[in-house]
């Protein structure tokens, strides 16, 4: 019997641009952005670190719900996002609300789905994707089926779904892949390497040495990236879109990174099974401080700057939350309205003493 494995594993290197000092290592990888483009990117993750900061704090106050952290997290995220086109359609997991809002979620819907409120997943007309996802996994057969729509109309667009290390050893992972495999979907899967699902290390998760090389089985492009690297995050994803449109099928991209914070702000504490000398290890690694001294160096960057933007990002922050604030509670009868276009007669009835009560 001839043994490949070893083989396959080993094809798959890391993918990288900008190293941990901010220096371009792979000058012939590198994607054609302006200064302007650059300076965009900068700005989203920056902005995405003080929401992130600021979500953390009204969380614990109280006033918001459910909460995932981002921080460490933001060239898999922005990276990936700032690759797409507007038609293209994201399906996103409970982590991946950046993408959302730089697709166009207004930040006070973002507020709404974490406090619960049906108004957080409602899209906006012309912001292509779903609410996040909190079934594991369960976006990524979605994906496969929204990437073969647009291949069947057509279209120049692809779907584009997220999911983390321990959505990676889901069935409905093998499942969407091969099936996006089978039938050339313009899709990409992003997987968030982050090491752990919950407090689960990927090396308890899968005895495969990547994720990436999970796309071999399902015949389709795999590729493991820096996913502190948002240069490397997007050009891969930039290539991948242009693969998907021009009919050579999907691909899979591992991003390898790190959340900083807990799993959620639901009571998790990742000192009982991370090490400090790993969370020291992956803060070296940092997105936007490789970034920062890139741009630095370029002179596309000052403090003054990233001051004034983080600033005026908290005032946007405050304004959100007051918006968010000032929308009406939902009700009974809301929940009822927005799933049937006509009710069945046994919840006209139950609307109706809703409507009621509410009124009262
Ligand atoms: C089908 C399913 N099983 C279990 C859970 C509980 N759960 C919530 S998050 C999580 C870990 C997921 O880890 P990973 O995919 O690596 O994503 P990360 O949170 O690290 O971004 C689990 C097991 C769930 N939400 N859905
Ligand atoms: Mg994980």
């Amino acid at each position: 019997m001839k043994r490949t494995l070893e083989n396959i594993e080993n094809q798959f290197e890391t993918f990288q641009i900008l190293n941990e000092e901010g220096k371009i290592v792979n000058e012939d990888a590198m994607p054609d952005l302006s200064d302007e483009d650059l300076k965009e990117i900068m700005r989203r993750m920056v902005y995405t670190r003080i929401l992130d900061q600021r979500s953390i704090a009204l969380n614990r106050q109280g006033r918001l719900g459910f909460y995932a952290p981002t921080a460490g997290q933001e060239a898999s995220q922005l990276g990936s996002q700032f690759a797409l086109e507007k038609a293209d359609f994201i399906l996103p997991g409970y982590r991946d609300v950046p993408q959302l809002i730089w697709h166009g979620l207004p930040l006070y819907q973002a507020f709404l789905f974490s406090r619960g409120h049906f108004k957080g997943n409602q899209m906006p007309e012309g912001v292509n994707a779903v609410s996040p996802q909190i079934i594991i996994g369960a976006q990524i057969t979605q994906a496969a089926g929204v990437g073969l729509g647009f291949k069947k109309r057509g279209e120049n667009a692809v779907s584009i779904t997220y999911t983390g290390d321990g959505g990676a050893s889901q069935g409905d992972f093998y499942e969407g892949i091969n099936f996006a495999g089978a039938f050339g979907a313009q899709s990409i899967f992003v997987v968030q390497n982050n090491r752990f699902a919950i407090s689960v290390p990927v090396e308890k998760q899968s005895a495969a040495q990547t994720i990436a090389q999970k796309a071999v089985a399902a015949g389709i492009e795999g590729i493991q990236v820096d996913g502190m690297d948002v240069l490397a995050v997007y050009a891969a994803t930039k290539e991948a879109r242009q693969r998907a449109v021009d009919g050579e099928g999907p691909t899979l991209i591992e991003t390898l990174t790190y959340r900083y914070g807990p799993h959620t702000m639901a009571g998790d504490d990742p000192t009982r099974y991370r090490t400090e000398d790993m969370d020291n290890e992956w803060e070296q690694k940092d997105p936007i401080v490789r970034f920062r001294k890139f741009l630095e160096e370029k002179g596309l960057w000052s403090e003054e700057e990233e001051n004034e933007l983080i600033e005026k990002t908290k005032e946007e922050i405050k304004a959100a939350v007051k918006e968010a604030d000032n929308t009406p509670k939902q009700k009974v009868t809301d929940l009822m309205d927005i799933m049937y276009e006509e009710l069945p007669s046994n919840l006209k009835e139950q609307r109706e003493e809703y409507s009621e009560k509410e009124s009262k």
